[in-house]
């Protein structure tokens, strides 16, 4: 018989050992966060738009939204839907108004342009006009509706951003069973400071059902993130189809985690229909043991599995039947190729990759550079802006093509010395903008500014913008969305809004509670964003 006393010792030892990992484990605790007080003065939008004026009215706005299409764009079905979505997240709740007339019971939207392409630069420029009511004119007559509400844009892209902007703007009244629009009349003039607002979703080291990768692609569209990087191969698991080469997604982890052709093209159709351009990733000449297990003669030997052998033409062979299969499906003008973390010690110590070296007079280096300009030219012959990660540039930049996007990841500084060398840049700096890093804060994602360094006015425009990273490695389908949000917004307002906008000294006053704001909306909207704060360790003891 155990003594009472020590059955309660272990029992009280145990709890505290389940609180303990509870906490450890947990990413944000969620519990004793400070409460937050929903602001009325806050402008609700996130990213905040360039150029806004609002009113003081409040108005509702009929559940029987009726749409007018007009300009060229309005045969684009790309416009209806996302006002059928719009009309998803603004009408969910119960609407039981007993006030008579709605205030805002037709959404205009002109579009000047028929054209759906969807490249990097497009047009994303848009007007919002909210009037303050049925029957009253517009602040001396300044707004171009009255009793409603009106989007312009050049492009169905530009459209896409109002709707969304116009969708924060409107917010249930639980007490009048009726949505809102806050501080009516509104006029806003807005477009991206960047071009290139981009998330990276890596599926090799955790497969992404098609649906998981949907669900972030809307979420992205809250935020007017642009550009999902798409990191689909690794080592770890090659999981797409690439016909030419039927073998290659043997190397997936199970015959169920994969992505046909037809998946794939259907991801990027699904993005395009919300302005979202999808990059591929096909990462060479390191992090690709996975290519492997179809074909072994990829790899220089059984115990170097990566990089590739770069001393076979079937391997730029293969490269080049992976791209031209890729084109299809990928539209977008930007391809990324990799280039990072190319461990050569086991290229030297493989016999015959170590003979052709010697033979030809090279270092690895050498080849490094051999493979990385091979890769380019079979890139840029299928129309493609190479992407490199900046290790390329690092390593050999008076050869890489001209053309060449630098990605930056490993540090700060690396932007602006690509753009005085004449290079575009896209900016991860791991510091500041790596998701996977758990303990990197928000305020840290918000104030990484893309243009820091850069002063002269011509090198600033080849930033093109920058990408935050959600690596797979240690998150999966269960926690990828918690993970990218909320901190991916803060890196999504500082590509959008203008520079001063977001150079703030006092966070915690301008920007938390906007942000805390639309944590909560995407909550509300199913995207399952964490807390923003962890004001755990704040609170007092107990
Ligand atoms: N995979 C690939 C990775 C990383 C990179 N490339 C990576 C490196 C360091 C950190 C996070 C991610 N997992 N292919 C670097 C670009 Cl801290």
């Amino acid at each position: 018989m155990e003594s009472p006393w020590k059955v309660y010792t272990s029992l009280y030892l145990l709890l505290i050992a389940i609180g303990f990992v509870s906490i450890a484990g947990k990413k944000t605790p969620s519990s004793r966060r400070a409460a937050f007080h929903f602001d009325e003065s806050l402008i609700n939008i996130w990213p905040l738009p360039k150029q806004f004026t609002a009113g003081n009215r409040t108005v509702t706005v009929d559940p029987d939204l009726a749409l007018d299409l007009q300009g060229s764009g309005r045969v684009s079905t790309i416009v209806a839907e996302a006002f059928d979505r719009f009309r998803n997240v603004v009408f969910k709740q119960q609407s039981g108004y007993a006030g008579g007339e709605f205030d805002i019971s037709k959404i205009t939207i002109v579009v000047a342009s028929d054209d759906e392409t969807l490249q990097l630069g497009v047009d994303e420029t848009y007007a919002l006009y909210v009037s303050e009511g049925r029957g009253r004119g517009g602040e001396e007559g300044k707004l171009s509706i009255v009793g409603g509400a009106s989007i312009e844009a050049n492009t169905i892209y530009g459209a896409l951003r109002g709707l969304e902007s116009l969708s924060q703007l409107c917010i249930y009244n639980y007490k009048l069973k009726v949505v809102e629009v806050n501080k009516a009349p509104w006029i806003i003039h807005d477009e991206p400071r960047f071009s290139f607002r981009g998330l990276l979703l890596d599926t090799s080291r955790h497969f992404l059902p098609v649906n998981a990768i949907k669900q972030v692609i809307e979420s992205m569209s809250y935020a007017k993130l642009n550009v999902l990087h798409w990191h689909i191969i690794d080592e770890e698991s090659f999981p797409l189809e690439v016909p030419s080469y039927p073998n290659l997604w043997v190397g997936s982890y199970t015959k169920w985690e994969r992505y046909t052709v037809d998946d794939a093209s259907e991801i990027v159709d699904f993005a395009k229909r919300r302005g979202i351009h999808i990059m591929a990733e096909v990462d060479v000449p390191g992090h690709t043991t996975s290519w492997g297990v179809g074909y072994p003669d990829l790899s220089p030997s059984s115990n170097c599995t990566e990089p590739l052998d770069f001393t076979k033409e079937d391997t730029f062979d293969v490269i080049s039947g992976i791209l031209t299969d890729m084109r299809k499906i990928f539209p977008f003008g930007l391809f990324h190729l990799g280039g990072d973390e190319v461990h050569d010690d086991c290229w030297i110590s493989t016999p015959h990759v170590n003979q052709w070296l010697q033979q030809r007079n090279m270092t690895t280096k050498d080849a490094y550079q051999y493979f990385v300009l091979r890769a380019q030219q079979i890139a840029l012959a299928h129309n493609w802006v190479p992407v490199n990660w900046e290790e390329t540039f690092n390593t050999f930049k008076e050869n890489l093509s001209s053309q060449t996007v630098v990605h930056n990841w490993l540090g700060p500084g690396v932007c602006p010395n690509a753009v005085a060398n004449g290079f575009r840049c896209i900016l991860s700096n791991q510091g500041v903008w790596y998701l996977d890093h758990l303990d990197i804060p928000w305020e840290d994602f918000y104030t990484a500014e893309p243009l820091e360094g850069i002063h002269d006015s011509s090198q600033q425009k080849l930033v093109l913008g920058g990408e935050v990273c959600m690596w797979g490695e240690t998150a999966d389908t269960s926690d990828v969305l918690q993970t990218i949000w909320p901190r991916a917004a803060a890196a999504a307002e500082r590509l959008w809004s203008p520079r001063d906008t977001t150079s703030s000294r006092n966070l915690n006053a301008t920007v938390l509670p906007r942000l805390q704001y639309f944590r909560c909306l995407l909550n509300h909207r199913g995207v399952p964003a964490a807390p923003v704060t962890n004001q755990f360790a704040r609170q007092p003891p107990i």
